[in-house]
Order: C-alpha cells, then structure tokens, then sequence
C-alpha cells in the first residue's frame, strides 16, 4: 500500500511538474507574441506617418505623368465646359487647375475627361480619372459607399424647375397631375423629383435622358413641362437654348445640393492636396490675397496671410509639397472669388453669389484655417 502511495505520489508531482513548465512555456509564447504584436503595429504606424510625409500613391503617379486626371462633365458653362478649342473653363474646373499648379507647377497640366452623370463614379473607382470635379451632390449614400470620398463644397445649389413663360406657370404650386418633367439619368435630381411629386400626390411623367444635352433639347422642342435640375445647371443650360428669354426659373427650391469634388476612397494624402487646395482659394478671398498681389502678400503683417503665400511655416511638407504649392495656385488660379467673378457672374450665368459667399460677407463659404 505504501509502495503503491509513493508512486503515485511521484507520478501526481510529476505531472505537476510538467503541467508547471507547460504553463512556462505558454507564458513564454504570449511574451513574444504580444511583442511580434507591438512591433507590427509599430511598423504600421510608420507607414502612415510616411504617408503623410508625402508618400501619396496617387501624388507619385500624378507626378511621374505630369498631369492630373481630373473627370468634368460633358459641358456645364460656368462650372466645366470646353470651348471650340477644346480649352476648358469653369469652377469646377479650376479646382483641377489648382491642384495642378500645386503638385506639378503648373495649373494648365490637366487633362479633362468629360463623364456623364451615370458614368462619373465609376471612373474614379476605376481608376481612370484621380479627381471628379463635375458638379457632384455631397450626399450621404456617395460618402458611405464604398471607395468614394467628398473632400468639400464648391457651390451650395439647390434643386429647381424652368418652364415656359407661355405656360402661365409660376410656381411649383400651379403643377397639374400628368406633368412631364426632363432631366438626367443618374443624378440626385431624378431621386429629389420623385420625392417632391409623390409626396405631393402629383402624378408625373418623368423624362430622362443619360446626356446632359439631349435633356435640354427635348426640353426645347416642347418634349416636357419641366426642365429640372441644380438651380446653377438651370441657369447654365439656360444659355444653351433657342431662345433663352422664353423661360423662367420658378422661385422654389426642392432640395439641398452641396457641389464638390470627390476622390477615391484610401489616399488620405491625395484627399487632403484636394481638399486644401480649394480650401486655399477660399481663404485666400478671405484674406484679400488675389493673383495679382499674392507676391507681394509675402511681406504682409497678417501672420496668416504670410502662411498663406507660403512665407511662413511649412504647410506643403505635410503634403510631400514645398512651400510655395498654395503661392502658385493663388497666383495661377486666383482665390474663390475670381474664379466665381470669370465663371459665373460675368458670363451672366449667375451675377450673383447667392450663398456663394464668404461668411464673413453674409454667405455660407466657412473653410477651416490653414495653419
Ligand atoms: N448635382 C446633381 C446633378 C448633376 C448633373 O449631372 N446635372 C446635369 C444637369 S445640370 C449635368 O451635369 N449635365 C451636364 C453633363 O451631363 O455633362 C448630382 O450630383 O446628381
């Protein structure tokens, strides 16, 4: 009996033995995981950091071709459209420019890739253009989906109709059940428009077209009612019919249409050259710095100013940019201000800014420092 106790006493402290260095080991193997762990995160956070040093995938290919891929529409005066030269003009096309003149020098370095309102965003998903500068709605359905980011606000518009004086229409309160209304296949306009009727209990005829310029034909020849789309586009393409002066823009607006650019989804770098890049040209109308003094704003008193025109701080580095990124585009670009002054106000599109001003100015144009 006591032979058999002993045994399985050495067996029992033997066990205990090797469950305790089991144990010792496992410890171990958590100790180097847990610091396998530390080291990766490290590294990974390195790799952002490097990235916001300028290590942009999209600034470097942007570089290495010498020109920004910016997607426009297929001809929206004011905001993207070519002339017979194929020279393109406009707010939404400046933002282009700017971000031109910031990473490569030189604000004429684009090249315009003209896309339909259904077509837009795959072309930046795709990949084929880096920037979509074409009088995009910042909605949240855009934002959240998968690979797209809206990097500001360019315009705030809102929805609106035209029709003919002749109708004896003048307001939205005077549509009739049965109405028919032209507009854009692919846009937040054909969503605002089922909306505003449905909820009405107007029932109408909806008629649309992929090319913004089939919508304005069919519109013109008597096709529809109705011609709706951003109050901005309204006006704009207002210019593109037979005889512009037989129309009007009924005072009401239907719907929020915040216009901005958009890039791809995981370039956080890329993101924030757009972004700042017009933030730039805002600020710089703020602060009275134009194309033509921007040089000699370098000597300013306004520490803001100087760090404006890149005579103080270091606000391209951030970037991967030198100092002068946010100079060039206020001198080759101009601030907001004269871009909207060539675009939209004296091509008689719209004279007036509307909420397209500065806040400072009763308008609704805020951008975060740059600083
Ligand atoms: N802002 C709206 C509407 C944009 C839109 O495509 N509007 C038409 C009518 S103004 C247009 O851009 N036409 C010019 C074109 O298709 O090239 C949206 O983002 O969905």
């Amino acid at each position: 009996m006591d032979i058999q106790n002993s045994v399985l006493n050495y067996l029992l402290t033997n066990k205990n033995k090797r469950i305790i260095t089991m144990f010792k080991h496992i410890k171990k193997l958590f100790t180097v995981i847990a610091a396998l762990s530390l080291l990766f995160v490290y590294a990974c956070d390195q790799g952002g950091g490097q990235q916001s040093k300028g290590k942009s995938k999209t600034l470097k290919n942007t570089q290495k071709k010498g020109f920004v891929r910016c997607g426009v529409s297929q001809g929206l005066p004011g905001f993207s459209n070519a002339d017979a030269s194929g020279n393109w003009s406009g707010v939404d096309v400046d933002v282009c420019r700017a971000v031109a003149a910031a990473v490569l020098g030189d604000a004429s370095k684009v090249k315009y890739t003209p896309l339909s309102a259904k077509e837009r965003f795959t072309a930046l998903t795709s990949g084929e253009i880096d920037i979509l500068s074409r009088n995009t709605t910042w909605t949240l359905s855009r934002d959240a989906d998968i690979g797209l980011t809206f990097v500001g606000v360019n315009f705030y518009d809102g929805q609106g109709f035209m029709v003919r004086k002749g109708s004896g229409m003048t307001s939205v309160n005077d549509f009739k059940d049965g109405i028919s209304a032209c507009t854009n296949i692919g846009t937040t306009t054909e969503l605002n428009m089922r909306d505003f009727f449905n909820s009405r209990g107007i029932s109408y005829e909806p008629v649309a077209f992929e090319k913004a310029d089939e919508v304005v034909a069919a519109y013109d020849s008597g096709r529809c009612d109705t011609y709706t789309t951003d109050k901005s586009g309204l006006a704009a393409q207002r210019t593109k019919m037979s005889n512009p002066d037989d129309h009007i823009v009924l005072p009401e607006t239907i719907s929020k249409e915040p216009l901005g650019p958009v890039v791809r989804q995981g370039d956080s770098v890329w993101e924030d050259i757009v972004r700042w890049s017009l933030n730039v040209m805002i600020e710089a109308e703020e602060y009275g710095v134009n194309s033509g003094n921007a040089d000699s704003m370098k000597t300013s008193d306004n520490p803001a100013i100087k760090r404006l025109v890149g005579a103080e701080g270091e606000l391209g580095a951030a970037f991967g940019l030198d100092n002068e990124w946010s100079l060039r585009i206020i001198k080759q670009v101009g601030n907001y201000g004269e871009s909207y002054k060539r675009n939209i106000a004296d091509t008689g599109i719209l004279p007036d800014r509307g909420p397209n001003q500065l806040w400072t100015k009763g308008g609704i144009l805020y951008v975060p420092p740059a600083r």
